[in-house]
Order: C-alpha cells, then sequence, then structure tokens
C-alpha cells in the first residue's frame, strides 16, 4: 500500500488529491494546522466516514513554521510520496503579510527540503510552484525553461522554493518536483478567488441573496483550467521515471471580465445590472501574459486538461446556485 503525506489537506488541491489517491489505492497522511477552527469541510465527506478516516486516511498536526512538529510527523508516517501544498496562496494579500507569506511559502519549502534530506527511506516529493514566479515573462506562452520575473511578495517566495527545490535535486540527489502550476479552479475553490468570488456572486444575485458584485481589475488575463486536472498531473509527475519539473496549463488565456460574462450567463440575468469596480481589489503590481505551454506534460506524461474553460465557469456557478437553494435564509 504506498503512502502519501500532503500539506495543505483541507484546501481545494488537497481535497481532491485526497480522494485520487485513495482510489489509487494509497493511505493518505494530511498535515493540519492547529487553529482554533476546524476549517476541513472539503474533507468532511472522507472524515465522516468510517471505512476511510482513521483507516485509510490520517490527520496529523504540524506547522510548517514550527519544524519539530512537521519533522515528527515526517518520521512517524514514513511516506513514499510526500505532496507539499500548503501555504498562503493569495496573491493580493501577499502584498499585506509579505514575512508570514515569506515564512511559510519560501521558508517553509526550505525546511522540508532539508528534512527529508535527513530521512533515511527514499522519499518522492511534488511541490506545488505557481505561474506567478513568471511575474513579466519575456516569453509568452511560459515553459519549463521560462526565466523567473515575480512581481509580487507570494511569486518571489514560489521562486526561491522552486529554485531551492531544484538546487536540492541536484546536490542531494532528492527525487524533487516541481510542478508550475498555472491558476485552476474548482466548485471547491477559496470564495476570495476571482473566479469563485464571481460565480458564488452570480447565484446568490439570481436567488436574491446578494446585491451587487465589486471587483478588481476585470481586463487582467490568466490561463485558468480545472483543479481536478491539475491534480492529474501532480500524481503523474511523481510517477514519471526522473525527477522533473513541469508547467500544468491550458495555453489558453481568458479575461476577468469573460468570466463574469459566463457566470451571469449560466444564471441569465445582465451582468451590467449588477457588477461594479472597486478599487480595494485593485492590485499594486499585475503580472503580464500569464500564459502557459504544457507541452512536456503533454509529452513526457500523457497529461492534457480535459474540462474547457467555459465547462468550467459553468459548473461552478451552477453548482454554488445549488448550494444556495439548498439553505435558503442562511445568506439573506
Ligand atoms: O483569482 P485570483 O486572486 O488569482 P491569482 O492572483 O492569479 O492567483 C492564483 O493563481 C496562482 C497561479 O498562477 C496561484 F499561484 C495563486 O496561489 C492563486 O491560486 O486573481 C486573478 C486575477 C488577478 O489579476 C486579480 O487582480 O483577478 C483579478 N481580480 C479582479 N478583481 C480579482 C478581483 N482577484 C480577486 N481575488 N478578487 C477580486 O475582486
Amino acid at each position: 500500500m504506498p503512502r502519501a503525506l500532503i500539506t495543505g489537506i483541507t484546501g481545494q488541491d488537497g481535497s481532491y488529491l485526497t480522494e485520487l489517491l485513495l482510489e489509487h489505492g494509497y493511505d493518505v497522511h494530511g498535515v493540519v494546522r492547529r487553529t482554533s477552527s476546524l476549517g476541513r469541510s472539503r474533507l468532511d465527506h472522507l472524515y465522516n466516514d468510517p471505512a476511510i478516516y482513521g483507516r485509510r486516511l490520517f490527520l496529523h498536526y504540524a506547522e510548517l513554521d514550527d519544524p519539530t512538529t512537521l519533522r515528527r510527523v515526517l518520521v512517524k508516517v514514513a511516506p513514499d510520496e510526500i505532496y507539499h501544498l500548503a501555504g498562503q496562496s493569495h496573491v493580493g494579500l501577499s502584498f499585506e503579510i509579505p514575512e508570514s507569506t515569506c515564512e511559510m511559502t519560501a521558508m517553509g519549502t526550505l525546511r522540508l527540503l532539508e528534512m527529508i534530506r535527513d530521512l533515511k527511506n527514499p522519499v518522492r516529493l511534488f511541490h506545488a510552484s505557481s505561474s506567478e514566479v513568471f511575474g513579466e515573462p519575456s516569453i509568452v506562452p511560459q515553459d519549463e525553461a521560462t526565466p523567473f520575473a515575480p512581481v509580487n511578495p507570494y511569486g518571489c517566495a514560489k521562486a526561491f522554493a522552486s529554485h531551492m527545490l531544484v538546487i536540492y535535486r541536484r546536490t542531494f540527489g532528492l527525487f524533487a518536483c516541481n510542478g508550475i502550476m498555472f491558476n485552476h479552479e474548482s466548485p471547491r475553490r477559496g470564495e476570495n478567488f476571482v473566479t469563485r468570488k464571481i460565480c458564488r456572486a452570480a447565484a446568490a444575485i439570481k436567488l436574491g441573496f446578494q446585491k451587487e458584485l465589486l471587483l478588481g481589475d476585470t481586463t487582467s488575463q490568466r490561463d485558468w483550467g480545472d483543479a481536478r486536472d491539475y491534480i492529474r498531473g501532480m500524481w503523474l509527475a511523481l510517477q514519471h521515471s526522473k525527477p522533473e519539473d513541469f508547467v500544468f496549463a491550458t495555453g489558453e488565456s481568458h479575461s476577468v471580465q469573460e468570466v463574469v460574462e459566463l457566470a451571469f450567463q449560466t444564471v441569465e440575468l445582465d451582468w451590467r445590472k449588477y457588477v461594479k469596480q472597486d478599487q480595494r481589489f485593485m492590485r499594486p503590481a499585475e503580472p503580464h501574459r500569464l500564459v502557459g505551454n504544457a507541452a512536456k506534460a503533454r509529452r513526457l506524461l500523457g497529461w492534457a486538461p480535459k474540462t474547457t474553460f467555459a465547462q468550467l465557469i459553468a459548473e461552478m456557478t451552477q453548482t454554488d446556485l445549488e448550494s444556495l437553494s439548498r439553505r435558503p435564509g442562511e445568506e439573506a
């Protein structure tokens, strides 16, 4: 029975990855932060299943900025594969809390690499890097050879972590891979990220729970894919014969405005009546022309995204419509 350890198991990616690994016959161990709130709603269906939780899925308390706790979990679990997904992942917020963003995302990854270096048994590591490392890229689309040029603290922290991983791979022979993940969304996306914010608002406005939607820069463009496709990529990267870095992306670029139009179209409303710009959601700096070339992942891993952008936004909006309809009054 292969054993996997996931940092950031309670997030969008962690929860889908847990499902995928369980399907593939793994025992899954997750690292969770000890906070006053439970914050594991995306895992509730597994946590509440007595055939799964405590038998094939296990949660352990540890902190990325408290190495002793993490080292203890690593030694106890002795995983075959580690998926490192944890960290402060909101780009806008990273301008407000740059130190803790770097502490978690940059130093947290370095600490993990140091621990893995000391482990007796060989382990395979996947690190969820980000297209934000490219920031203002010299080349469009970006691939594994594109130089890093981050424009925000989050991208800078990810660039540090990704470079460190390559150094540890070269120097100490670790089986460690960076997945350079372009934006990936789903109905489980956090509500502060723009796609989910828009889809949820369109549904809430349709149901009369919300009056308007305030957004930042709607001309901003991203390469948006389906998180479930990207999770498959993470797993495939660790099944490959050699440790390498891979870009995961759709190769298509869309604007925030397009998300707005598709979401409001799904609920049959005219977006012009509800969407307003608000300075509070504008960022001090925006990356430019982020769009990925996943040819290497396609060639070596057989990976390709299955869901289109339009299908994804329609599904997210529809799911929010259904879940908000089931809880009348709560959002009023
Ligand atoms: O949804 P976002 O917050 O995602 P962002 O900044 O691209 O980062 C996400 O993707 C990265 C992968 O490339 C990850 F590394 C990262 O962890 C995260 O998952 O914003 C997307 C765009 C930005 O240009 C933002 O300025 O939408 C723009 N935007 C416009 N109005 C907004 C809003 N973003 C948010 N969150 N909220 C708004 O009201």
